[in-house]
């Protein structure tokens, strides 16, 4: 058998729709062997049985306050710095290929994150967003963000919602932090009227993935479900971006001292 490659080679009509649509969804991103390559580092993170430090081990869906047993969405940032084997893993090559192909050869990784929904947590709501609403003013914002289904995604567990063409909107919509306060909660949320706006959902086959730029507008609903819904999500920006970023003290991590 040959060595597993890096590379995702896309066909112009998927690099057509993300450029419509503001996302795309790529099958087959990680075979079945590829995925458990992944999946004993994943598990330690998400059970807390690798040490993320301070805010990055937090429940996207509940205030900073919730006991991590009750955490309805499980959100790790920043695993690779806390789990360095997952550092050039297979997925990170192949979200590079893609990041390349959608946004150009100077994309690098900007931040990964681990999204866990609990089964049987209807509040495992991922509020509606642009992700640019969450990051500095750049000049450059061209974004992958690479979004690995771990678990079959469906409406019942949880799976990503989009709406297609929201990016190509003249300026973001106005955004809220969830819960009041960002030092109490990071979620920001903004205002989707499902009467105008026209929801799709991504139902994705584990392996599977979603790409998604920095504007379009996305969420996720509860976990209905008897079943965990579990996503690994890699984000690519322009080397420049990044490290104007950093400039500034941005690193994506929860511990930030300045939080946008
Ligand atoms: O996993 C989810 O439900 C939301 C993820 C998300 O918003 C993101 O990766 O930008």
């Amino acid at each position: 058998m040959s060595a597993p490659s890096g590379a995702y080679p896309l066909t112009p009509e998927q690099i057509e729709a993300f450029r419509r649509d503001g996302y795309v969804h790529l099958r087959g991103v990680l075979s079945a062997a590829e995925l458990q390559t992944i999946e004993p580092d994943y598990q330690r993170l998400i059970r807390g049985e690798i040490e993320v430090p301070g805010k990055d081990y937090c429940d996207m869906s509940g205030d900073y306050g919730r006991d991590p047993e009750d955490y309805s969405i499980i959100n790790v940032m920043l695993p690779r710095r806390y789990c360095p084997a997952l550092q050039g893993s297979v997925l990170e090559q192949r979200a590079a290929s893609i990041a390349a192909q959608l946004c150009g050869p100077d994309m690098v990784l900007d931040y990964d994150q681990l999204l866990a929904k609990r089964p049987h947590k209807p509040d495992a709501v991922f509020a509606w967003h642009q992700d640019m609403a969450y990051w500095p003013d750049t000049p450059d914002t061209r974004t992958a963000t690479i979004w690995l289904a771990l678990d079959d995604a469906t409406e019942a567990n949880g799976c990503m919602r989009f709406v297609p063409g929201s990016h190509r909107e003249a300026s973001l919509r106005p955004h809220h932090p969830l819960h009041g306060d960002r030092s109490v909660s990071h979620t920001l949320v903004t205002e989707v009227d499902e009467k105008v706006d026209r929801v799709r959902l991504a139902e994705i086959a584990r392996g599977d993935a979603t790409v998604h730029s920095e504007r379009v507008l996305h969420g996720s609903g509860g976990n209905t479900s008897d079943r965990w819904r579990r996503a690994y999500v890699i984000a690519f920006r322009s080397a420049a971006t990044v490290a104007e970023e950093r400039r500034r003290g941005f690193t994506h991590s929860h511990n930030d001292s300045g939080l946008t």
